[in-house]
């Protein structure tokens, strides 16, 4: 079996947001032939407009999988449904938020999913805890994170728990 690493990153701001991204951490575990290999730190950030809602818990985890990428996002979107998301405003408040940033090295340009996430660049609560997890990670083009990290403004990201090596699943 060739297995494929994907790392994702995890965001909350409803019902208990550091409850809904550590279980979500268990729950990736236990997708079919999926394990997670590192679980980034926790961090609380201001949201990223509208800047009238709750401060996010964010994070990322690195998983090796047998999934492909698009069998793995429809993995993450039922965990996702499974939190009671509600997806009635685009940029509003969510119980929990499953992002592919990286696959492989691979670059998917598709209907339902974009890697490398095409906003990870600008996000600082993405690229703090990417880059704490390999302070090396390039896309695919060769970009080094690091440097993305540097360009981003990352005043607002607080550290809430500190993370470790985990090897949760199967
Ligand atoms: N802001 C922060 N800080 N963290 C998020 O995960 C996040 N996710 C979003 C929007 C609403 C754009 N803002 C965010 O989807």
């Amino acid at each position: 079996m060739t297995l494929n690493s994907a790392y994702i990153a995890l965001g909350s701001n409803l019902n208990g947001p550091l409850e809904q991204v550590t279980r979500a951490v268990v729950e990736i575990g236990r997708l079919p032939g999926t394990r997670v290999t590192a679980i980034s730190s926790w961090y609380k950030s201001k949201p990223l407009i509208p800047e009238n809602q709750a401060d996010f818990v964010n994070g990322a985890v690195q998983v090796e999988t047998a999934l492909s990428a698009h069998e793995l996002l429809k993995g993450l979107q039922g965990i996702e449904q499974a939190h009671h998301r509600e997806r009635s405003l685009r940029w509003g408040p969510r119980t929990l938020d499953l992002d592919i940033l990286l696959y492989n090295n691979l670059e998917i340009d598709s209907p339902g999913l974009v890697i490398p996430h095409p906003e990870m660049a600008r996000r600082s609560f993405v690229l703090v805890p990417l880059v704490e997890l390999d302070p090396g990670l390039q896309l695919p083009d060769g970009t080094p994170l690091a440097q993305l990290l540097e360009n981003c403004p990352t005043e607002g990201i607080v550290l809430l728990s500190r993370g470790g090596e985990s090897a949760t699943g199967n």
